[in-house]
């Protein structure tokens, strides 16, 4: 399980309205929630989840509860990659007992509140957290699905795009970025209201609250810069590439001799059916190029926001860590601006950053684990084409294909007018 951040404002919020929260880390086996259930008696159960692996582990966690004759606990689930309808709905039918979702720790509170009531009065909602609702989806009808022939490649893929040779091929690794230059990517939404979680007061306007959170945003970062726990560091590249089917074949050199990666990207099943790899030009088509970049605010932002939650500091702590994250975030945007600088085509960008945030540019950035390319072992593959353990970046099985230090994040950029987001399964 991957509490990190979101169980750490739901803890803060609970914690904030007089509930005991025993917080237990992150990865924790069910056996090691369950001991600590019994040791304190515990209500209800929390778990968080930012990745859809994390989904899985709780359907499971939930399984081996009703096996323990545990189901009498209530159990609140959270996170980025959960949905209601996969609580309310398919949770609710795996548990015996009740299960919530929570979109925002203030749900999670106001369903503690409840379950507490109950408790206090001695009254009983058997239906609470336990009636499957939701989306119920229309039963498969008996004849099978029109059988869909998928193309080798989507015929609503230009293949006679404008190539752009890049500055150079290989890697470079950059560091000593000002702060200022990044903090000007930040999504501001995503920091004040997201991970600072604060929310215009009175009849505030969105403006008048962006302006007031400006002020405290360069109040932290000039206590980030004195403190030095913000290290932006980038290590990218620009490769030689070619489509070979739904594969992204990388190669050492413009000679196209000798592979050095291949990347598979699953295709839609149905039209208009888009996959990565046809963004480029197949292996008889000639050169193509691809830049990737691994950027990171490094591990000094980590220690120091579990320096701040191990010592109680929970405000302190979402600041910080909401900080790093959502700086990496904008690292992310800065940096693929520099390549579309370098590459030769930031003349076709939009007239304003919030216009980047929709994607206002030729091209596009997909990181792995997003919608398009949804594979997160493919995180290992770019660390080693870039050789990211140059700055100390680590992703394995073990780290369950996540990038450590946990404000790190990786995309492939492509140059073809057409890669915009889209679902690939
Ligand atoms: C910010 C962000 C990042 C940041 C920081 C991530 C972090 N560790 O915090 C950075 C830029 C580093 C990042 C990187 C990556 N990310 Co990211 N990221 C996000 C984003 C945009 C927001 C997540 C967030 O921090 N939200 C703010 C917190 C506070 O909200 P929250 O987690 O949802 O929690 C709230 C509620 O859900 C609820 N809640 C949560 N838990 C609980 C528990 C209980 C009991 C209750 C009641 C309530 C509750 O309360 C919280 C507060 O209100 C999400 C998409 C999204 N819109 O959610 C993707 C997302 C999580 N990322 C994703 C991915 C794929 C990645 C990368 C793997 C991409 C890559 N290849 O580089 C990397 C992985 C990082 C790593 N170290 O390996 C995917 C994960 C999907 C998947 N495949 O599993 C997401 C879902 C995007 C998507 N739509 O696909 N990411």
């Amino acid at each position: 399980m991957k509490p990190t951040k979101a169980a750490k404002a739901a803890n803060i919020i609970c914690t904030n309205n007089g509930y005991e929260v025993h917080n237990l880390g992150i990865k924790i086996p069910i056996s090691e929630m369950v001991q600590k259930v019994k040791e304190v008696g515990a209500d209800a159960l929390g778990m968080s989840g930012l990745l859809v692996k994390s989904t899985l582990i709780m359907r499971e966690n939930l399984m081996e509860m009703n096996d323990l004759g545990l189901a009498d606990v209530p159990v609140l689930l959270g996170g980025a990659a959960l949905t209601r309808t996969y609580v309310e709905k398919d949770l609710r039918e795996v548990y015996n007992g009740r299960v919530f979702y929570g979109r925002d720790a203030f749900e999670g509170l106001s369903t503690l509140d409840k379950l507490m009531e109950m408790k206090r009065s001695g009254s009983d909602d058997p239906d609470f957290g336990r009636v499957p609702s939701g989306r119920v989806l229309p039963a498969r009808s008996g004849a099978a699905k029109e059988a869909v022939e998928v193309p080798a490649r989507s015929p609503e893929v230009a293949a006679d795009n404008q190539v752009f040779e890049p500055p150079f091929l290989g890697t470079r690794i950059v560091k000593g970025i000002p702060l200022d230059d990044i903090v000007q990517y930040v999504n501001e939404t995503a920091l004040f209201r997201n991970q600072w979680q604060f929310r215009p007061e009175g009849d505030e306007t969105d403006e008048d609250f962006k302006t007031r959170l400006r002020a405290r945003l360069r109040v932290e970062l000039a206590e980030a810069k004195a403190a030095g726990f913000l290290v932006p560091q980038v290590v990218y590249g620009y490769f030689c590439v070619n489509s070979d089917g739904d594969d992204l074949v990388v190669w050492s050199d413009a000679s196209r001799t000798t592979e050095i990666e291949r990347f598979h990207y699953p295709r839609q099943s149905e039209s208009p059916f888009m996959c990565i790899a046809d963004f480029f030009r197949a292996v008889d088509q000639g050169p193509d190029y691809a830049a990737f970049h691994i950027v990171t605010m490094g591990s000094a932002v980590s220690e120091e926001a579990g320096r701040l939650f191990a010592a109680n500091e929970y405000q302190k702590y979402m600041i910080v860590h909401g900080l790093g994250v959502e700086m990496a975030e904008a690292l992310a945007e800065l940096w693929h601006k520099r390549i579309r600088e370098e590459w030769g085509f930031v003349a076709e960008d939009g007239p304003s950053i919030g216009g980047l945030f929709r994607q206002q540019y030729r091209g596009g950035r997909y990181s792995w684990g997003y919608p398009a390319c949804p594979d997160l072992e493919d995180n290992a593959t770019v660390a080693r084409l870039l050789e990211a353990g140059r700055l100390g970046i680590e992703v394995s099985e073990e780290t369950g294909w996540q990038y450590q230090p946990e404000q790190t994040t990786s995309a492939i950029i492509c140059h073809h007018p057409q890669a915009k987001y889209f679902v690939a399964r």
